[in-house]
């Protein structure tokens, strides 16, 4: 398979890295990162697995879209959520009608922006549990494993021919080692992980601790529970079918599970980027208020991150 990823940051050049492994023809693309692009291409990417081995994978990188030779099967978007409009853009070159697009970023809001650049009905979307660290130029933290799910955004306008192509990309990215399964539902699960991160990103970024330190802390798993029951009537709405204790010791479980990590917006916060509040925040927060659903916990965490991280896209919460 021909993939081009495009945002080869951490979580990109691992799940491309883990195609090449298998021998897919996978081009890592990042135009903002011009010395880890010239460390792959001077050395390979070199991926720590977690179970402390590296591996060196010969995989082609580069800075420039023209580089990359198109049109390509699957064209994986990892950018920061709040570029995806420009990325999308820039691949365009590579996008054919028989092109897969797939977005396993965090956050919602970006589905209509896929729909419009991809093929008619190849627009795909997920969440992963996948953790990744960029730990140098070229170097790339298999930080954990985990599920990845991923479907269609219109699996009406797919055919059997088809969605049976689709399934053969999910076996390829699940033997590459990402546990990926199909998902049918793809808005439940996008809403399941909303919650998880709009529970978990605020708070560590605002407090600047660990995920873990949610549930160690007397006080702070209090908070972070009355957030987490504030949220989930919105995420019911979507398909999330959890019970308040179910959502609680999801997002607590998840807390655990990752617990020494740092959150991707705590590690935005830190590294003076934007954050991505304005896709996890926002749409609970106006979701809530098209469903009458009160979320003024989540309106003042939008509020409090914006405050101190502005982010680029103009999407102020009111
Ligand atoms: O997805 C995450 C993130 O940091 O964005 C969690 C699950 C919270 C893990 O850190």
């Amino acid at each position: 398979m021909n993939v081009a990823i495009v945002g080869a940051g951490a979580l990109g050049s691992l799940v491309g890295g883990l195609l090449a492994r298998q021998g897919h023809a996978v081009w890592l693309y990042n135009p903002s990162n011009v010395e880890h692009v010239k460390a792959i291409q001077a050395r390979g990417l070199l991926i720590e697995t977690p179970e402390g081995d590296v591996w060196r994978v010969e995989v082609p990188a580069a800075a420039q879209i023209y580089e990359i030779p198109g049109p390509v099967e699957l064209l994986g978007v990892f950018v920061k959520v709040y570029a995806t409009r420009d990325a999308l853009e820039r691949a365009k070159p590579l996008i054919a009608p028989n092109t897969w697009v797939l977005s396993l970023q965090n956050g919602v809001g970006i589905e209509e922006l896929l729909r419009r650049y991809a093929p008619a009905g190849r627009a795909l979307r997920g969440t992963t549990a996948q953790g990744a660290t960029l730990v140098a130029p070229g170097r790339v933290r298999w930080a954990g494993r985990g599920p990845t799910r991923l479907g269609p955004l219109s699996p009406e306008a797919l055919d059997e021919v088809a969605l049976n192509e689709l399934k053969g990309i999910v076996r390829a990215l699940d033997a590459a080692g990402l546990e990926a399964r199909y998902e049918p539902d793809v808005e439940r699960a996008l809403w399941e992980k909303l919650l998880v991160n709009a529970a978990i990103n605020p708070l560590t970024a605002l407090l600047g601790v660990p995920n873990g330190r949610l549930v160690e802390d007397p006080e702070l798993r209090a908070i972070l529970r009355d957030v987490v029951r504030e949220a989930l009537p919105v995420a019911q709405a979507h398909g999330v079918p959890l019970a308040p204790e179910e959502a609680i010791a999801l997002v607590e479980g998840v807390c655990r599970a990752t617990a020494r990590n740092l959150s991707s917006m705590l590690q935005d916060v830190r590294r003076g980027r934007p954050t991505e509040i304005d896709f996890i925040s926002g749409p609970i927060v106006r979701e809530g208020e098209r469903l009458g659903v009160p979320t003024p916990l989540q309106r003042l965490l939008w509020r409090l991150v914006r405050w101190l991280h502005p982010t680029p896209a103009p999407r102020p919460p009111r």
